[in-house]
């Protein structure tokens, strides 16, 4: 054979073995699919150690992915972890960006980057199917009746499927692209978070009507629907309002819907699951399957709907150019408003996986979650142990696809491409994270600065790590967190101590 045949040959075979990877798509632009749960913590997945659940189709990711032991997000609550992802600023620098109300204005800027835009500027077709709880239109006074803008159309997503705020609050009805779904104009939606309207019962005067009960001093007691107690009041849109039994199906219909319209351009979709948040309340097929009360029974339904978007990903030949992005928006809680089982069935699940605290936690628990990348034959499997926080996303995207971002925007994200892809086990130097008080994590330390307040939370019975005095961790030998060396260590406390400072500044 002379060597120009030779040369040919050994093109060709190279060549033949791109195509089938890219498809029609530009090398280096693989669909993009964040998978986002609501309240999963760190040792809710059987791939983090769970041995009472099993989730075995995370887990496949898991396994064929990159699973992160140290990926944080930046705060032990929805709205500030979910403020970070999209904008690359953690939410402290706002305010105004604590838990939203069910009718709250759009927190989120129109006038800059996002990571949804990032997408867009990469020429990707962007979409969101979830939980949205980042604020609707300008003012808290809107009519949910007719265009309810801005929102995450004004954002980056050219699509969105949503429910406004949390499954607990009103109004219980979904938003696609601006317009309440299956409003019946004459019978008009109203939301008050003041006072009652309307004369319908609610959980706090007709207990006997709920199918769920409401767990004392809450407040989920407000207006009933679906037989739910809920925080807040509404009156009319009786059409519009949810099932929530059916909310899973309804996401994964309209996420599949958006994975598989035709198109040349690769997709961005945030797939914003609503379990294991309050109200638990399972589609019939999952209710009880767990055995530890509707809490599991969410994280399997969760678990079930990963496996049927893996499945529809497939099925559209578009499994090996998908990159996946699994987590969770904050720690873990059991009693969050509902007596649904989680406590009382708990059989011995520890949803923080021996870490300390939980949802709304300065402590391990609130901020360290489950996190895993998935990308077939472009990802390593294995384990990282790489500091990262959800705040990294958009630069990391923005990195990985060639987006500028402008001057002095997104700029507490740091570009962790390489993290993501399993090419370096670098990370970051350091991280903030945000619960009851605020800490940092450098390395291996993690210092939580003083703060007032009562060590356990009442209602959820959830460690705060309130503490009037400084204290001081060694994440690797003491990951529950349980010896302070505040006072064994005043140089490396003064560090950290002065790092908080600097960065909050
Ligand atoms: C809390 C609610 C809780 C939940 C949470 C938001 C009370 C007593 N509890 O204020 O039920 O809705 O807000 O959760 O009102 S999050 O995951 O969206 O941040
Ligand atoms: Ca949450």
């Amino acid at each position: 054979m002379n060597r120009s045949c030779l040369v040919w040959i050994v093109c060709l075979v190279g060549w033949l073995q791109v195509l089938p990877v890219y498809g029609q798509q530009k090398p280096g632009r693989p669909n993009v699919l964040i998978i986002y749960t609501d309240d999963l913590g760190y040792g809710d997945l059987s791939c983090y150690g769970a041995t009472k659940l099993h989730t075995p189709n995370i887990d496949r990711l898991a396994k064929r992915g990159l699973r992160f032991t140290n990926a944080y997000t930046t705060s032990a609550t929805c709205t500030p972890s979910r403020y970070a992802l999209m904008t690359g600023q953690y939410p402290w620098r706002k305010t105004g960006t604590g838990v939203l109300p069910g009718d709250a204005a759009l927190i989120v800027p129109t006038d800059r980057i996002s990571l949804a835009t990032v997408f867009k500027k990469a020429g990707y077709r962007t979409g969101i199917v979830g939980k949205w709880h980042l604020g609707l239109g300008t003012a808290v006074a809107k009519d949910w009746n007719g265009d309810i803008r801005p929102g995450p159309n004004e954002t980056g997503f050219d699509y969105s499927f949503i429910f406004p705020a949390t499954a607990d609050r009103v109004p219980t009805v979904f938003v696609e692209n601006h317009r309440v779904v299956a409003l019946d104009p004459s019978d008009p939606i109203e939301v008050s978070y003041k006072e009652k309207i309307g004369n319908e019962p609610t959980g706090k005067e007709h207990p006997e009507l709920l199918k769920m009960k409401a767990s004392l001093n809450h407040g989920h007691d407000q207006t009933i629907v679906n037989g739910i107690g809920r925080i807040g009041y509404m009156k009319g849109g009786s059409t519009a309002r949810w099932t929530d039994e059916e909310m899973p199906l309804s996401f994964l219909l309209k996420a599949k819907e958006f994975l598989q319209a035709t198109s040349k351009q690769p997709f961005f979709l945030f797939y914003s699951l609503t379990e294991p948040h309050v109200p638990r309340m399972p589609s019939t097929l999952f209710k009880g399957k767990s055995g530890l009360g509707f809490r599991g029974d969410a994280i399997l339904q969760i678990d079930w709907a990963v496996g049927q978007l893996l499945d529809a990903l497939e099925k559209a030949g578009l499994a090996d150019n998908t990159m996946i992005l699994f987590s969770s928006d904050n720690g873990p809680v059991l009693d969050d408003g509902y007596e649904d089982g989680a406590v009382t069935q708990l059989n011995g699940h520890r949803p923080g996986g021996g870490l300390r605290g939980g949802k709304y936690s300065i402590f391990e628990a609130g901020t360290r979650v489950p996190f895993i990348v998935y990308y077939p034959n472009r990802v390593k499997s294995g384990t990282s142990t790489a500091l990262l926080s959800q705040v990294d996303l958009l630069a990391s995207f923005a990195g990985g696809l060639n987006v500028n971002i402008p001057v002095g925007e997104a700029k507490d994200s740091e570009n962790q491409w390489e993290v993501l892809l399993g090419k370096s086990a670098k990370g970051r130097t350091a991280l903030i994270t945000q619960g009851a008080s605020f800490a940092v994590i450098k390395e291996n330390w993690k210092y939580i600065a003083p703060s007032n307040g009562p060590a356990i939370f009442q209602l959820t019975n959830i460690e705060s790590g309130h503490s009037a005095l400084p204290q001081l961790y060694n994440l690797t030998d003491d990951p529950g967190e349980q010896k302070n060396l505040a006072e064994a260590n005043p140089e490396k406390l003064k560090e950290l101590e002065l790092l908080l400072q600097q960065i909050r500044q």
